[in-house]
């Protein structure tokens, strides 16, 4: 063995045990959520396994052999116990899967399973596979439904980025051996789609995101929602759209359903991404919204503005000025843990209770899409604290 090798191989598992370094929460001021103060999934996690060729006679230099450019966008689950991230790991190539990593505790200590998700391949031109919500569905399988990217059957000439976006699923019972059922049938492109947790009358119910072409949400106006009868041929045959976008707010470019929606006993409570469009390019912020227990379709509250934006760190990496979250857990105990990865590059951690959230939802004011409106509300404020101060 090579000094160099030794002295490479040292170092990197040193900076992988790192990453057992324990988690810090940070103080909140808006008493909403906390941030923590590391990633909670990271490139550097990935196990060196997967990077290296650790013979030292095939590799004296030990040098990497596959790279990893970002660990991002996870499905999250509670399972035996564990918190279970379904990882969209991207290589150096660009290309992405998925990959378990689990947690003793939700905040730290993030590992990856032995090998990554080996999905069944139904379709050769399916080049691309990302964004996976898990669901625990009524039904008794776990559900896995993510995008599948294929490039444009029809693009012009020489254009080489037009893709087509679909809805492709999975089920299993374990998270080892997957079944893949057909990819969702829609009239549109189709990202961000993600299966409720329970049957709404007696069907399957999707959130969905239909949208005009690859990248553009175009005239499909916001989340959507649909009934299927059959998800092993999941087809949308009638899609409303349940939450819509609106000119000069965070999700006037587009908006996406982030994990499936948490029953709680004021209604489901919905965790989301919008996008706006500035000087800088695209922004892509979190926001919460809910629905009526009887009808997962009707809003009954629509909060104005962001729960979380990028901030510090957060703002820079891949594909800068991004927070989207496909995942999060909620405990026994009302303990919300929210996955979310910032400027598509790492994976973090947030905490909050089922009941700070709501709290949230239920006392924010909406959006008046107005600047008048949005002066009122603080003014609103003000007086009722005068009054509540003058009493004491
Ligand atoms: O780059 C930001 C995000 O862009 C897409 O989300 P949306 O379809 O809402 O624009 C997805 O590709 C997502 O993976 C990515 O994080």
């Amino acid at each position: 063995m090579s000094e160099l090798y030794d002295i490479r191989l040292r170092i990197l598992k040193e900076e992988q045990a790192l990453q057992s370094r324990p988690n810090q929460k940070l103080f909140s001021d808006n008493g909403v959520f906390e941030r923590y103060k590391y990633p909670v999934l990271t490139r550097e996690h990935v196990p060196l396994e997967w990077r290296y060729d650790l013979n030292p006679e095939t590799n004296p230099m030990l040098l990497e052999r596959i790279g990893v450019n970002a660990v991002m966008n996870s499905g999250a689950i509670k399972w035996n116990g564990k918190y279970l991230l379904m990882a969209r790991v991207e290589g150096n190539d660009r290309k992405s899967f998925f990959a378990v990593a689990e947690s003793p505790n939700g905040t730290d200590n993030f590992r990856f399973w032995d090998y990554p998700v080996q999905l069944p391949d139904i379709d050769p031109a399916e080049t691309n596979v990302y964004d996976m919500r898990l669901t625990a569905h009524e039904d008794g399988w776990i559900y896995g439904v993510f995008c599948s990217e294929s490039l444009n059957p029809n693009h012009a000439p020489g254009d080489l980025s037009s893709a087509v976006a679909k809805a492709g699923i999975v089920r299993t019972k374990d998270l080892k051996t997957w079944e893949r059922l057909p990819n969702l049938i829609s009239s549109h492109q189709q990202r961000n789609v993600v299966l409720h947790p329970e049957f709404v009358d007696g069907k399957y119910a999707l959130y969905t995101r239909p949208q005009d072409s690859f990248i553009d949400a175009g005239n499909g106006g916001g989340i959507g929602w649909a009934l299927v009868d059959d998800i092993t041929r999941a087809e949308i045959k009638e899609e409303k759209i349940i939450d819509l976008r609106h000119y000069h707010t965070i999700k006037e470019v587009k908006n996406g359903e982030g994990p499936h929606p948490i029953r709680t006993s004021a209604g489901w409570l919905h965790l989301a991404h919008g996008v706006r469009a500035c000087a800088a390019g695209l922004r892509y912020v979190l926001y919460l919204y809910m629905t009526s227990l009887d009808d997962p379709s009707q809003l009954i509250a629509e909060p104005g503005g962001y729960l979380m934006a990028p901030l510090g760190e957060e703002r820079i990496g891949d594909v800068s000025n991004v927070l989207f979250s496909n995942g999060w857990i909620a405990d026994g105990d009302g303990t919300v843990f929210i996955y979310y990865a910032s400027s598509d590059t790492r994976m973090h951690v947030a905490t909050s209770t089922v009941e700070r959230l709501v709290d949230y939802c239920l006392h924010t004011p909406s959006d008046g899409f107005r600047s008048d409106s949005s002066v009122q509300e603080v003014c609103r404020l003000i007086d009722k604290n005068k009054a509540y101060l003058m009493k004491m």
